[in-house]
């Protein structure tokens, strides 16, 4: 007792001089209330995930190249059980496709993407000393490690982890004794997930909180840079759409234990009928898409803010048409919660009530044009400097427009039928979302590197990582289209197997080798992150001539961000190349000079 006393004390006496409350290892790196902290936090998190999540995609793409074969490396990972001698069990094969969907959505792209940018950013472009809530943030974080711990625990119990695909539609989630993915590992994935939301609606109030309150002067909502209003929209669609997600959770818990009849309408198992009757499985498709479509939006805005944050401050130019930038994000946030209908063309809905969601689908390419062609703009004759960073973001503008052409095509009832899950689907979603929200993730930690950990990125590597990301990529889901148009089914263990796709291996094959290439290349940008946080050169204090405010706080992290007084912003974030200025670009806090227009304010 003593001897801890002395230690406390003489801890508190050589940070005597700092403001803040003074700090141990454990409260300033485990159990931190600073939103910098929390953000790494996050980001580590998440690429651990996002490999696991890597890894299993590798092995259900052995299988669909070469199915039935015999793997050393299927065997080595999945045991005796899922991979006796090196062939992959279809019952594995089903929870490796649920578990890898899952992990990718959630919990790389939802809880790492926004939970790192949204975190390191907001306070920071808004001048803020940290969040509204520091506690609460810290908990959200904790909530985001206890789900991902849950969800990976999954992997290892009897059964098996959960495998209805990772929209755990009824009756396989429903009923436990359904298939084995349907026991213990689903009720596994369903606690994991809501432990999720409540992380997701904790990081999102605060993020909301925060920009509406803790704005420093001058910083009015048309000076914020669009990477804010991108994080302020996307909080807002997970306040408003988790909680459906949880409500469709909490009537399957009460299906699956205590008798109800939510989901269930007759089902026969083995010719005796079950108890439930009357439910309905569509009312599940419901609540689930309710979410699930703002879910894509969850994930692609972040991406959306970061790519134009970078394509500005690497082109040299304010980006094109600020506010029409927020409008189309706007529009986008609402229409993205009376489009749901369009996942479920083939529940047999009334053809009126489906021409309804055609509609309204097809509204949402307008403004999504408006962003593309507003990106397009900013680039065309910038003074572009093709950092990593940026060739990251270039390449989202380029998933996101060809992904969004396929999603024309699926939003037109009568054209999604036939295609409906194939690998058309598959080939449309992983583009548009997956992708684009995977390189904008890329973009800003590339670009942010030297914010979360004060060094610099080996741009070498980073370049061999973009292309050989690129074009694996579009090498794996670019001839997935094709599969779908034949007609190649999604989620099936095997599709070599019916004499009509047998023309169709080869193409499997390709994508197959596609995709071990884009694994591998992971690993090039694994090594630079983790070799950079330790051996990276010390960047400088604003080291691609940004104006935004996170780059005039010093190097070193401070609790409290500016050292004294916070900064007074006097412009719009996106004063480059501006005529007249001898530098190319013109800070934030930089006064307007005589006569000077505030860029946003037309
Ligand atoms: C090169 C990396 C990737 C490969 C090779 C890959 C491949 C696949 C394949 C083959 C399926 C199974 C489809 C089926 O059988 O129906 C699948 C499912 C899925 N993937 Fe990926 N994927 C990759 C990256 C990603 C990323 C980055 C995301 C993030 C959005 C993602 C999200 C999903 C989802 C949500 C599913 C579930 C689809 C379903 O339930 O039918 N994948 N992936
Ligand atoms: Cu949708």
């Amino acid at each position: 007792m003593s001897h801890d006393n002395h230690g406390h004390s003489a801890h508190a006496h050589e940070h005597s001089h700092e403001h803040h409350h003074e700090e141990s290892f454990l409260t300033k790196y485990v159990f931190s209330m600073d939103h910098k902290v929390i953000a790494r936090q996050f980001l580590i998190t998440a690429v651990i995930m996002a490999l696991v999540g890597m890894v299993m995609s590798t092995l259900f793409r052995l299988q669909l190249a070469w199915p039935g074969q015999k793997f050393w490396l299927v065997e080595f990972l999945l045991g005796d059980k899922w991979g006796k001698d090196g062939i992959l069990d279809p019952n594995m094969y089903l929870a490796l496709v649920t578990i890898h969907g899952t992990i990718m959505v959630f919990f790389l792209l939802t809880g790492g993407l926004s939970g790192t940018f949204a975190n390191l950013l907001i306070p920071y472009q808004v001048g803020a000393r940290d969040m509204a809530s520091g506690f609460l943030n810290m908990l959200s974080f904790w909530f985001f490690l206890a789900s991902s711990v849950i969800m990976l625990l999954s992997l290892f119990v009897e059964g098996g982890p959960a495998s209805a695909g990772w929209t755990v539609y009824p009756p396989l989630s429903a009923l436990p004794q359904a298939i084995p993915g349907s026991g213990l590992g689903m009720t596994l994935w369903l606690l994991s997930m809501t432990i999720f939301v409540v992380s997701a609606l904790l990081g999102g109030l605060n993020y909301i909180i925060t920009v509406f309150n803790m704005r420093t002067k001058g910083m009015s909502m048309t000076r914020l840079p669009l990477t804010i209003w991108a994080f302020l929209i996307t909080a807002i669609l997970g306040v408003l759409s988790f909680p459906v997600l949880v409500s469709a959770v909490v009537l399957l818990l009460m299906d699956r234990t205590f008798g109800t009849s939510f989901y269930l309408s007759d089902i026969y198992i083995g010719g005796q009928a079950l108890e439930q009757s009357g439910g309905s499985p569509i009312l599940y498709q419901h609540l689930f898409w309710f979410l699930g479509h703002p879910e894509v939006y969850i994930v692609l805005l972040p991406a959306l803010g970061i790519a134009s944050e970078v394509i500005a401050t690497n082109a040299r130019k304010p980006i094109f048409g600020y506010r029409a930038m927020i409008g189309s994000m706007l529009a986008i946030g609402f229409l993205s919660f009376i489009v749901w209908g369009h996942h479920m063309f083939i529940t047999g809905m009334n053809p009126f009530l489906g021409s309804v969601f055609v509609f309204t689908t097809l509204l949402i390419a307008i403004p999504s044009a408006v962003k593309a062609f507003n990106y397009i703009t900013t680039l065309w004759k910038g003074n572009l400097k093709l950092t990593p960073a940026m060739l990251f973001a270039i390449g989202l503008v380029s998933t996101f427009v060809t992904g969004g052409v396929t999603g024309i095509i699926l939003a037109d009832s009568a054209l999604d039928v036939p295609v409906h899950d194939t690998y058309f689907v598959v080939a449309h979603f992983h583009i548009v979302m997956g992708l684009s929200a995977v390189l904008g993730m890329f973009a800003g930690v590339y670009h942010w590197f030297p914010k979360l950990f004060l060094r610099q990125m080996n741009k070498k590597l980073g370049y061999l990582h973009f292309w050989t990301t690129f074009i694996s990529a579009y090498g794996v889901f670019f001839p997935q289209h094709f599969l779908g148009l034949a007609g190649v089914p999604r989620r099936y263990y095997t599709n070599t197997d019916f004499p009509m796709f047998d023309h169709l291996v080869d193409i499997n094959i390709l994508v197959s080798i596609f995709a071990f290439i884009g694994a591998v290349a992971q690993f090039i940008f694994v090594f630079n992150f983790f070799y950079s946080i330790f051996r990276g050169p010390k960047s400088e204090q604003n080291p691609w001539h940004s104006n935004s405010l996170e780059w005039t706080t010093p190097m070193a992290h401070t609790h409290g961000n500016w050292p004294g007084a916070l900064p007074v912003v006097k412009r719009w974030a996106y004063d480059y190349s501006k005529p007249g200025k001898q530098l190319d670009y013109v800070p934030q806090t930089v006064p307007l000079e005589e006569g000077e227009v505030d860029g946003g304010a037309h």
